[in-house]
């Protein structure tokens, strides 16, 4: 049992660690990540507070509105009660109304493109692992292409800046895969045959000033080897990134 809990833990050498204090996300490297973040607290904060009025009322109705044994009669019916089917109505609504427009306010907000990267990165999903190619001022790099792994440490690796706009176009030849790297505390199906121009194909991220190695995995289901799909990104700072781009270059098209 031991053994297969310790081999369980190194199959999962890629889930970020928990951290209480961002709600149990992973720490994240995207100054879009903020707006996920606080879109996570407000709604645990509003879905506790819910909570907790619910639990209040339930209590209150089980102590102070129980039938007394004596009285045989049903109590005060409140059925046609205008005043209070207006608020059995309108209360949800409000709530709704305010989940929705946080939550369609920070979605137009994480699918927002500048139309100016800093750097351009292409990804193509195929059965199963990925092709990264960069493209930064209007030249661009050798594709790195990975194969099936069980570490992301030895799968492709994609290489960008600290404190740079890097917009992401997503392709698959194949089948549906999906674009996760959990420090970017989003995702993106990569859908294949979707028309160039479609915008469901690009988003944008601005990179915080967090150099590390992340891990990257497709999370959709998309066929044997889908649990090996995996990859790393690589943030480095501006000097190192231009020593990379320096080596590519060599065999840049
Ligand atoms: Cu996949």
């Amino acid at each position: 049992m031991a053994l297969l809990l310790a081999s369980a833990t190194a199959c999962a050498n890629d889930v970020p660690k928990a951290d209480w204090s961002k709600g149990l996300l992973p720490e994240h490297i995207t100054s879009q990540g903020d707006i996920v973040q606080n879109l996570w607290n407000g709604a645990w904060v509003a879905a506790l507070a819910t909570g907790a009025v619910v639990i209040v009322l339930i209590i209150w109705a089980c102590l102070f509105h129980v039938k007394r044994k004596a009285k045989a009669e049903l109590p005060p019916q409140v059925r046609y009660n205008l005043p209070i089917e207006m608020l059995y109505t309108l209360i949800p609504l409000v709530m709704v109304s305010v989940f929705f427009f946080f939550t369609a306010r920070d979605s137009r907000d994480l699918q927002a493109l500048s139309g100016h990267p800093d750097v351009k990165v292409k990804v193509e999903a195929f059965q199963w692992s990925w092709r990264f190619t960069t493209t930064l001022n209007g030249k661009t790099l050798k594709p790195v292409v990975g194969q099936p792994v069980s570490d992301y440490k030895s799968g492709p690796q994609l290489v960008l800046p600290v404190g740079k706009t890097v917009e992401f176009e997503l392709e698959s030849p194949d089948v549906i895969h999906s674009f996760w790297v959990p420090a970017f505390l989003f995702k993106r199906d990569v859908i294949p045959g979707l028309p160039k121009d479609n915008k469901g194909r690009f988003f944008e991220i601005k990179t915080l000033d967090k150099p590390g190695v992340y891990a990257g995995r497709c999370a959709e289901l998309c066929g044997v080897d889908h649990s090996r799909m995996l990859f790393s990104v690589k943030l480095v700072k501006q000097a190192e990134y231009d020593q990379y781009i320096a080596t590519q270059a060599g065999s840049a098209q």
